[in-house]
């Protein structure tokens, strides 16, 4: 027999998995689906989608470049442009301003992405990059108040301490920031923070530590992280992540033209049962899930099992409020027959807009809004 510490080390050459350095262990926390190891794209699980409020360590992670490095001690946020009086605030001045805690749902406009057929490039999320927590922060219109915005303002810029360069079509222009703007009106509305806290305690690096912004209504992509900058510009912004990234297909005079992706679509996701799930055919059994509009609240949920042809309410479990998701639950009589049963649900939100059947074609890899299916196998007594 070999020595022990001999065989140990053979082993270790062979089939140990290498230890995880500290770096790995941080962006591959435990309980999340990994999409892409660097940059961080990290999926929140399905089971965790039925809590209202997300921990934050199971809440995804959504990052175009790697992480930066911050010492929120040294943290300054810059306010300038079209400003009567530029700011250049400390974290402990952003903390001791009047501070507002608000439930915001964020969804990466590429949620869903994977059911899109053909396949179409960029993270393949599931239905997992969804998340809702309360945040922590100063409202930005109060900041933008004290930098006494120009009368000939139109937007405000919001810039990331990240930078990389895009290799792919479309490519960046050499390295850029991650930035995104807001219209002036957007900026100065309440559910627009400039947030150090989720969930109460102090921002990860993760999600944007030590401060972000929080862009309730909008998908995620304009909750800016790792916020370092913020200009207000006299022109609509045209950065790359809006006019190239993330935005989609308009129409003007017939021609499409490519626009910023910004507010949310209504959706619902159906938890449970899910896809493939053996259920018991004759019981009942209940069907929960979760629904969202972004700015409008949602108004209603409708279930249907014979393709969308006709839909039949199903009860909101939670408040249903302007950027927050909601709960619903409906309970259904499974078929006495065996076979596949088809599950759809639809949100319609408080301005009417309700989820279509079909995949809209001009949104490019973006917003996946319309009805997927799930799939049940409806058994029969004999098979259960
Ligand atoms: N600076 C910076 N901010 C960013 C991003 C980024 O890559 N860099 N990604 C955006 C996108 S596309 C999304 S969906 C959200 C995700 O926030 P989370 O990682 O806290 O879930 O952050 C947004 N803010
Ligand atoms: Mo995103």
């Amino acid at each position: 027999m070999p020595h022990r510490r001999a065989f140990l080390k053979s082993a270790a050459a062979t089939a140990l998995p290498r230890v995880e350095t500290n770096e790995e262990k941080a962006v591959n926390p435990p309980g999340l689906i990994m999409r892409e190891i660097e940059p961080a794209n990290l999926e929140t699980p399905p089971e965790a989608l039925t809590s209202a409020i997300t921990a934050s360590d199971v809440f995804f992670v959504r990052s175009h470049f790697a992480r930066p490095t911050i010492d929120a001690a040294g943290h300054r946020l810059k306010v300038e442009g079209a400003v009567e009086r530029p700011l250049s605030l400390s974290m402990d001045e952003i903390r001791g301003r009047a501070a507002q805690t608000r439930e915001v749902t964020l969804e990466c406009a590429g949620n869903g992405r994977v059911y899109l057929t053909p396949k179409v490039k960029g993270v393949n999320w599931q239905n997992g990059a969804v998340g809702n927590a309360r945040w922590t922060g100063a409202p930005l219109a109060d900041v933008l108040n004290a930098a006494k915005v120009k009368s000939t303002a139109v937007e405000v810029v919001l810039e990331g301490a990240d930078t990389g360069t895009i290799n792919d079509e479309p490519k960046s222009p050499g390295v850029i920031h991650f930035a995104r703007s807001l219209p002036l009106e957007k900026a100065r509305k309440p559910e627009v923070l400039l947030a150090y806290r989720m969930n109460d305690v102090d921002l990860t690096p993760a999600h944007g530590g030590p401060l972000r912004a929080i862009v309730g209504g909008w998908y995620g992509m304009a909750s800016v992280k790792w916020l370092t900058r913020i200009i207000v510009v006299e022109q609509p912004f045209e950065g790359f992540w809006q006019t190239l990234d993330y935005s989609y297909f308009g129409h003007e005079n017939g021609l499409p033209v490519l626009r910023p992706i910004t507010a949310m679509q209504p959706k619902s996701l159906i938890l449970k049962p899910h896809a493939g799930e053996r259920v018991p055919a004759g019981s009942t059994c209940a069907i929960v899930g979760r629904a969202w509009a972004g700015e409008p609240a949602v108004a209603k949920v409708e279930l249907s099992f014979d393709g969308g042809s006709s839909w039949q309410p199903a009860r909101l479990t939670e408040e249903s409020k302007p950027h927050v998701w909601t709960a619903w639950e409906f309970d259904w009589r499974v078929p006495a027959k065996a076979g596949v049963a088809s599950i759809c649900a639809r949100a319609t939100d408080a301005s009417g807009r309700t989820q279509s059947l079909t995949r809209e074609s001009d949104r490019r890899t973006y917003m996946v809004s319309h009805v997927l299916p799930v799939n049940v196998d409806v058994v029969g007594s004999e098979r259960r």
